[in-house]
């Protein structure tokens, strides 16, 4: 019976903890065959201490880490180097976005034994059973691994659909309620995921590359008693959907609807403009009756050009329209866009900002995250898509083309944190980069998120009242006065911790 040790390495502070349910999936496909214990550094801030101390109790057949780019590296690689010094025999597996997206990177860590592409619950099985004899290494689907110097990357596996009598063993967290949070949602807001994957290829997102295109709704029954399990059994009054993109073809979301409607839960997810236009007026009905608070749409650009060319598949025009239907239906769109692109850089990022402001002329109530257009190296696509269109080389602020990192240590550099954050690019001008950044101090100072729900009522609207006037007249330069009073109010930034 192999047993092994599932860590979430601290991305995130205690308070924005949200289930780690990449380790329980995992855990529950282990469990048929094995046991686990999920160890979860945004709960546990000395997780590398409770993990070499499980490892130094014995009895632990494999380590497995789940990895994100961006802040959840540094804390990766150090709980890796930790555990191959203390405990060299133990087989160190890496998970998640970071191995499937940057595989040959992670493999080039001496820390890393075996890297996981995309979903790993049979694989990460598979592997275990491998470990302790059971079946060669060489047949697992979706698994990377080391023969000497040379990398080999076993034949990826097929999409699996999630499975309908699936029981998360929350148990395995402690006391589950601790994750739920206060959030603009509820008092006890639960994180959850119903559906696997997204069926668009936007050329820019890693979920492209980690499904490929492919994507599976729950059946009703399975939401309907895991969200009871959420209602009753823990007492979560709200959800924020991690759906990578909750709203798929109408007919099929409306036995989804309908139980969300009975449960009458407030709740958040992602969402496509397009998607949402698309709904008939009696699935509308549903969806007020179910209580959606906010929907996060990646509106990307303003400019229709440059949203084919990142193949999202939408129109500018839609996310105008978009927002007004949302303020008719009583549902805050949270708009995002990616400014600064590698051409046309300023142009682009200025007509970006002029279109917020028609978007907050449309709908005032509008959320707006701005980040920095950051796309994949051509290396992290997926394999369908890899090369497919010549896209072109990425150049840096002297023109030199743009060198990704080989190894994880200089992913953990801050400048590529910044990178896989969508928070900096190599071809920004520090001017630039000043001008976005007083941008979005004059936006959020003038409409502070609704999601902050620390900061008093009086300092919002003291806030408000600073920056309407540069608002209005577009004086977003050195917005020192706002600069200053954030460092006193610090609203909440929901690109960096979620709701
Ligand atoms: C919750 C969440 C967070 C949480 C923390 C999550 C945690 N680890 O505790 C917070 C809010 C902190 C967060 C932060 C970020 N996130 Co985030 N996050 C998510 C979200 C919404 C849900 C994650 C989840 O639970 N999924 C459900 C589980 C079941 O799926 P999964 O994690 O993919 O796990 C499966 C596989 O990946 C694999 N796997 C995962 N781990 C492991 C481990 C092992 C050992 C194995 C074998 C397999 C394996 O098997 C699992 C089961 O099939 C996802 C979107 C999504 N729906 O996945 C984005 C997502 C993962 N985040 C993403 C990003 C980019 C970020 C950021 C780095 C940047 C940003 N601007 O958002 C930030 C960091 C911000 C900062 N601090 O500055 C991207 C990742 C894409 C990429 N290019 O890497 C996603 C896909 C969103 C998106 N569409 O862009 N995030």
């Amino acid at each position: 019976m192999p047993h092994t040790l599932l860590i979430n390495p601290t991305i995130t502070s205690r308070s924005s903890a949200r289930f780690p349910l990449a380790l329980l999936n995992l855990a529950a496909a282990l469990d048929r065959r094995g046991s686990s214990r999920v160890i979860d550094g945004n709960v546990d801030r000395d997780f590398i201490r409770t993990t070499l101390h499980a490892l130094d109790q014995g009895g632990v057949d494999a380590v497995g880490l789940s990895v994100m780019g961006g802040p959840q590296l540094a804390p990766s690689i150090e709980l890796s180097q930790a555990i191959r010094q203390r405990h060299p025999q133990v087989p160190i597996v890496w998970g998640g976005y970071f191995p499937t997206l940057y595989t040959d990177t992670a493999l080039a860590a001496p820390y890393v034994d075996y890297a996981i592409r995309a979903q790993g619950e049979q694989t990460m099985a598979e592997l275990v059973g491998a470990l302790g004899g059971q079946g060669p290494i060489e047949k697992i689907a979706g698994l990377s691994w080391k023969r000497g110097d040379e990398h080999v990357h076993n034949p990826s596996r097929h999409f699996v659909p999630g499975d309908p009598a699936l029981q998360l063993p929350y148990d395995k967290l402690g006391d589950p309620r601790q994750y739920l949070a206060r959030t603009f949602l509820g008092r006890r807001t639960a994180g959850h995921q119903a559906a696997l994957g997204c069926r668009f290829r936007c050329t820019f997102c890693g979920v492209n590359a980690m499904f490929g295109g492919a994507t599976a709704l729950p059946a009703a029954q399975r939401l309907e008693r895991e969200l009871k399990y959420l209602k009753y059994e823990l007492g979560a009054d709200s959800v924020q959907f991690f759906d990578h993109n909750f709203f798929d073809r109408e007919v099929e979301m409306i036995p989804l609807l309908e139980v969300m409607a009975k449960l009458e839960m407030p709740w958040w997810c992602y969402a496509r403009a397009d998607a949402l236009l698309n709904l008939s007026e009696s699935t509308w009905k549903l969806v007020r009756k179910s209580r959606l608070k906010m929907a996060y749409i990646g509106a990307e650009s303003p400019s229709g050009k440059m949203l084919k060319e990142i193949r999202k598949g939408t129109r500018p025009d839609q996310t105008l329209e978009v927002a007004e239907l949302c303020r008719r239906n009583g549902v805050i769109p949270e708009l995002s866009f990616m400014v600064a692109p590698p051409v046309d850089t300023e142009e682009e990022t200025e007509h970006t900002f002029e279109f917020i402001r028609e978007l907050k002329r449309i709908n005032p109530a509008s959320e707006i995250i701005v980040y920095i257009y950051t796309p994949l190296p051509e290396s992290a696509k997926h394999e369908t898509d890899r090369g497919k269109r010549a896209s072109m080389p990425l150049l840096d602020l002297n023109g030199e083309p743009v060198v990704f990192p080989a190894t994880p240590e200089e992913w953990a550099q801050p400048q590529w944190v910044d990178y896989a954050c969508h928070a900096d690019a190599p071809w920004l001008t520090d001017k630039l980069r000043k001008r976005i950044h007083d941008f979005v101090t004059v936006l959020r100072c003038r409409y502070p998120t609704v999601q902050d729900m620390r900061t008093p009522r009086w300092a919002k609207h003291g806030l408000r009242t600073m920056a309407s006037w540069r608002y209005r007249y577009r004086r977003y330069d050195q917005p020192w006065e706002l600069d200053l009073a954030n460092r006193w109010v610090k609203l909440r930034m929901p690109q960096v911790s979620s709701l």
